[in-house]
């Protein structure tokens, strides 16, 4: 039996690979390590919580012992690193829990990975680590070639993991992969983010709160393919290796909203423009041709059908995420959104 842990298993991306590594593999073992900090929930992982291959811990990836702890119980063959704060309005409100969780907490699975022997250790990292593009520019796309040149503090410190990733594969010889994904969406993504967000205000027919005019471009992918890519990564990618994730789902975030409007059928009259995000980045593209080629992988949900599930799932989910925005949720979204 393999053994696998999987930090930050309870996230909006994790809970998905966790479902998706149970179907397709009964014969794993999956250790969920998370935090379950504002954004993890452990109701996402109710459906597998009385699987006896599964294992949830809620411990934190910066506390050492507890990792170590971990690790000399389990014997995990992989892991694999969702768990960070995730969210750039955040990171630009306070940073400082973006360097300890992205990048210490990195830091200490992956000497946890020396210390106790591992065949794989993959970073699930993300295309912000490029920056961004110009929105002039479509011809351009983000290969693994493209400098790092980051915008934001979580995307620096994302940035910052990826480059210790790859130094303990240089020096350790740890044997790491890495994929860059652009934006996801689908079940389970938590209600800060853009899509899960205009879904909730306009079933509730409130303002729909656009960054500036809304012309940002943002590269979507269904959850479900970025995970089909990082099973593939994980069996089968390279060593050492960094591969982007993508689908060349290019949609301007004011197009992204209207198609919400329509699908829920309510106003458009309900978006409001306000206050642009600090630093905000143009255009994010991925050039998925390295992971295609190398491993055979291609995105296999059109976005016309994967929003139509997105929306269908937070209709049929109502509890979930009304549990999540009723709660200290409430206090954060008053303070970004309340005098915009
Ligand atoms: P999320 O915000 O939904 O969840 C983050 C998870 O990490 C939560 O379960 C939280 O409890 C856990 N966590 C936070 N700090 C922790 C700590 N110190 N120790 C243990 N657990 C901790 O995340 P997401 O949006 O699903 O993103 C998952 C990963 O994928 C992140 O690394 C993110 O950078 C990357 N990524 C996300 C996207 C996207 O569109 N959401 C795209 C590309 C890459
Ligand atoms: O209320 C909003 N209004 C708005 O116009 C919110 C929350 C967002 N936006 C804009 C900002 C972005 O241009 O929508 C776009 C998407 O915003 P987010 O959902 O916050 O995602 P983004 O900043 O693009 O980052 C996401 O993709 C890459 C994830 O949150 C990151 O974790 C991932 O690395």
């Amino acid at each position: 039996m393999k053994g696998i842990i999987l930090a930050g298993g309870s996230s909006f991306i994790g809970s998905n690979f966790v479902f998706h590594m149970l179907n397709k593999y009964p014969d794993y073992r999956i250790v969920c390590l998370d935090k379950l900090t504002y954004a993890g929930n452990l109701s996402t992982l109710a459906p597998v919580m009385d699987n006896p291959n599964f294992r949830f811990v809620k411990e934190d990836i910066c506390d050492r012992e507890a990792v170590y702890k971990l690790f000399e119980e389990e014997h995990p063959d992989m892991v694999v690193n969702f768990a960070a704060e995730s969210h750039v309005d955040r990171s630009i409100e306070n940073p400082e829990v973006f360097l300890d969780t992205n990048i210490k907490g990195t830091a200490v699975l992956m000497d946890a990975c020396r210390k106790y022997g591992i065949k794989r250790y993959h970073q699930v990292s993300t295309d912000e680590v490029y920056g961004d593009l110009p929105l002039d520019r479509p011809d351009l796309f983000f290969t693994e070639e493209t400098p790092i040149h980051t915008s934001s503090p979580y995307s620096s410190s994302k940035a910052g993991a990826d480059l210790l990733v790859l130094a303990y594969h240089r020096t350790y010889d740890l044997p790491v992969t890495i994929s860059r994904c652009s934006n996801n969406y689908g079940p389970y993504h938590f209600p800060e983010k853009l899509i899960p967000l205009m879904i909730a205000n306009a079933l509730a027919d409130k303002p729909l709160p656009v960054y500036g005019e809304g012309l940002n471009i943002r590269d979507w992918l269904y959850v479900e393919d970025h995970c089909k890519a990082i099973d593939l990564i994980i069996h089968n990618g390279r060593v050492g290796e960094v591969y982007n994730v993508g689908g060349h789902n290019e949609k301007r975030n004011i197009d992204i909203v209207k198609i919400i409007c329509k699908e829920l059928n309510k106003p458009e009259s309900l978006i409001t423009y306000v206050t642009d995000r600090k630093g905000h980045d143009m255009r994010y593209a991925i050039d998925p041709t390295k992971i295609h080629n190398e491993l055979g992988w291609l995105p296999e949900t059109k976005f016309e059908d994967g929003i139509k599930k997105t929306i269908q799932w937070y209709l049929d989910n109502r509890e979930w995420w009304e549990t999540i925005i009723s709660g200290e949720y409430q206090n954060y979204y008053e303070k970004m959104y309340g005098d915009r």
